[in-house]
């Protein structure tokens, strides 16, 4: 267990709107790597420090923090540049890690497939090429180096740069088989199938528990985020056609570019689908948020406007929502995944518009 501090940084109006939202996201996300968070705050920043981001006075409120509390490693909410990185840990004396560094520490934690630890380490190492810091903990582990606890002053990457580029190159060319491969896949499976559906929306929204339900399956569905990394595909039973369906990775606000670009061959099932649903927690007070996420990365990685335009979106978890109040349309679905409230009207709608 590492002992951690968990920052979130304010530095526009929104940052400072959603402060409370956005620190709980990060604290939840550090919880997935069994960081035990000691103590978590928002920092309004008005100035930016070019070398550390943070003032002095901030800097020498955290040193204490960090030596009351044994604190190990600084979690800050925001993308540092490399050598913000390294300056904060060289003047904390503890490992420093940032929300693109988190979120690539889960996913290395969660990507069960060849396919899925070949996208992490592809991401990492894209990530990393720039910084002369060691990885933390699972990337570290599965290099087998030693842990950063030794101390910021020996954290230097023993990879250089080249090699770490050698590296890329090859993980590159078996990605591209891995795609080809799929696209083989595909369109033997579009031989036989009318139309497929891929569920998407954020990151612990129900996508897995409604897969379950549609298709039977038993897929890992769980309150944690990032639960799934890889994507699976099941039949799906509509009396009007052939149909399948795709459970896959979920989004997240600022999500690494270096994932989505890595995720190639996992968002291109997405890309291929014939139509997208949308699945939003109708609980969450930044649910429109969390849709605009949706929508931007899904056009990120090269989906077109229609198909997000068209997309389906399904209100979920509505055994928790107060307002039992719901009319369902075409593209707007309420239900609960998890009870199955409204799931066969779900299926209904889907087999009988789409
Ligand atoms: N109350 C309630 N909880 C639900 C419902 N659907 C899903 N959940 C819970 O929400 C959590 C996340 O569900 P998942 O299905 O794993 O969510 P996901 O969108 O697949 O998450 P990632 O794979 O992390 O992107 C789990 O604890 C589910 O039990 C629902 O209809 N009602
Ligand atoms: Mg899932």
């Amino acid at each position: 267990m590492t002992n951690g501090i968990i920052i979130n940084l304010i530095t526009n109006k929104n940052d400072l709107i959603n402060k409370d939202y956005n620190l709980n996201e990060i604290v939840n996300l550090s919880k997935t790597l069994k960081i035990k968070c000691k103590s978590s705050f928002s920092i309004r920043i008005n100035k930016f420090y070019s070398s550390t981001l943070l003032s002095k006075g901030k800097l020498s409120e955290l040193k204490d923090i960090i030596s009351n509390k044994s604190i190990d490693l600084l979690v800050c909410n925001y993308l540092l540049t490399p050598s913000q990185q390294k300056n904060l840990e060289k003047f904390l004396n503890i490992k420093v890690i940032d929300r693109t560094g988190l979120i690539i520490e889960i996913f290395a934690d969660r990507a069960l497939t060849s396919e899925g630890k070949l996208q992490v380490e592809l991401a990492n190492l894209n990530y990393r090429k720039s910084r002369l810091v060691r990885a933390w903990t699972h990337l570290e582990r599965q290099r087998g180096g030693q842990s950063f606890i030794g101390g910021p002053g020996e954290l230097q990457i023993e990879l250089d740069r080249r090699l770490i580029q050698e590296r890329i190159n090859s993980l590159k060319k078996d990605l591209k088989k891995i795609i080809k491969r799929r696209d083989n896949q595909r369109s033997n499976r579009k031989k036989n199938v009318n139309t497929s559906y891929a569920l998407v929306g954020y990151t612990n929204s129900g996508k897995s528990t409604l897969f379950n339900k549609l298709t039977k399956k038993n897929e890992y569905a769980k309150d944690e985020l990032f639960a799934t990394l890889d994507t699976k595909i099941s039949k799906l039973f509509l009396p009007s056609k052939k149909a399948t369906i795709i459970d896959t990775v979920g989004f997240i606000s600022n999500i690494p570019t270096q994932l989505i670009d890595a995720f190639k061959a996992t968002l291109e099932e997405v890309n291929e689908s014939d139509i997208l649903i949308n699945v939003v927690d109708i609980n969450d007070m930044n649910f429109r948020d969390k849709i605009r996420t949706t929508k931007k990365t899904l056009l990120s990685t090269g989906v077109s406007d229609d198909k997000v335009k068209n997309m389906i979106t399904v209100f979920n978890k509505i055994d928790t929502f107060s307002n039992r109040k719901f009319k369902n349309t075409k593209s707007r679905v309420y239900l609960s995944a998890l009870n199955g409230l409204g799931v066969e009207e779900f299926r209904d709608i889907l087999s009988s518009s789409y």
